[in-house]
Order: structure tokens, then sequence, then C-alpha cells
């Protein structure tokens, strides 16, 4: 499932008029305005952003959704298997939320691929024997 895409535009202003008006039908608004980064919904989370003057303007930003944390990290490992370029290792990203766990990689046409995973739990205790997590091994597994 896709989180959110985010655009490059060379008119932050210019673009938020543009989209203010043309979304307007399927119920988009300006949900967050960070200035040369906005984003927009239909609902109460922002799911189209608009960046200007970071990157090129043909490149795409484009976030996955992960159930749990091991989904981001295999993403991680298997884009740069696959040949991406690394763009930030798994982790929390607590500016963009308190749970925000996330991973990103180029690839290889340079588009910045994300996925992130909103839940708390690491995947590694939902994979103990009948969900039952191990208290010894929790501190350590826990990020
Ligand atoms: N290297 C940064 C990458 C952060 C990043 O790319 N964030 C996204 C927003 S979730 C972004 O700025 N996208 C705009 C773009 O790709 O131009 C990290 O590891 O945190």
């Amino acid at each position: 499932m896709i989180d959110h895409i985010g655009i490059h535009v060379k008119d932050i202003e210019r673009s938020k008029a543009f989209y203010t008006k043309a979304l307007a039908p399927l119920g988009y608004t300006i949900l967050r305005d960070f200035g040369p980064h906005v984003g927009m919904g239909a609902g109460q989370k922002p799911d189209f952003w608009m960046s200007e003057g970071t990157g090129e303007p043909n490149r795409l930003h484009i976030c996955f959704v992960a159930k749990d944390r091991a989904v981001v990290r295999a993403f991680h490992a298997a884009a740069m298997a696959a040949g991406g370029v690394d763009n930030g290792k798994p982790g929390p990203r607590p500016h963009y939320g308190p749970h925000y766990y996330a991973a990103f990689v180029k690839d290889r046409e340079g588009n910045n691929i994300e996925v992130v995973c909103y839940a708390r739990t690491t995947g590694a205790r939902r994979a103990t024997a009948a969900g039952r997590s191990s208290r010894g091994r929790r501190s350590s597994s826990r990020r």
C-alpha cells in the first residue's frame, strides 16, 4: 500500500495554487505547510507532498507502508542488493512522527523510495513462538 507520494516543483506557491484548485473536487486541502514542503490530503493525513527545489523535477518520492520494522529493514537490504543507492538507513525518524520508522533507497533512476512502519513492533517479537514475547530479549530487541 502506498503511504504517500512526493513531487518536486520549481515554484511552491504556484503549485499550491494549482493543486488547491485542481484537487478540490476530490476533497484535497493543504494539511501541512512547512514552507518549501507542503502536504495535501483528503482526510486527516497528507498523502500528496510537493517540495520546492529539492532535486530534479522528474524524480519522484514514493513511500510504501510496512506492517513492522523487520519489513523496513528487509526492504532496505533487498533494495541495496538490487543495485539501489542508500538514502537513509532503517531507523526512527522522530521528526516525522513519534513511531515513524523508515528506510530510504534511491532506485536505479534516482527516485527516492521509502518504506515506513508506524507500528511500535520490531517484527522480531512477533516471530517468537505463539506470539509470546521473550522478556529476556525484550530490551535488546526494542528500538
Ligand atoms: N536521508 C534522509 C531521507 C529523508 C527523505 O527523503 N524524506 C522524504 C520525506 S518522508 C523527503 O524529503 N522527500 C522529498 C524528496 O525525496 O525530494 C533520511 O534518511 O531521513
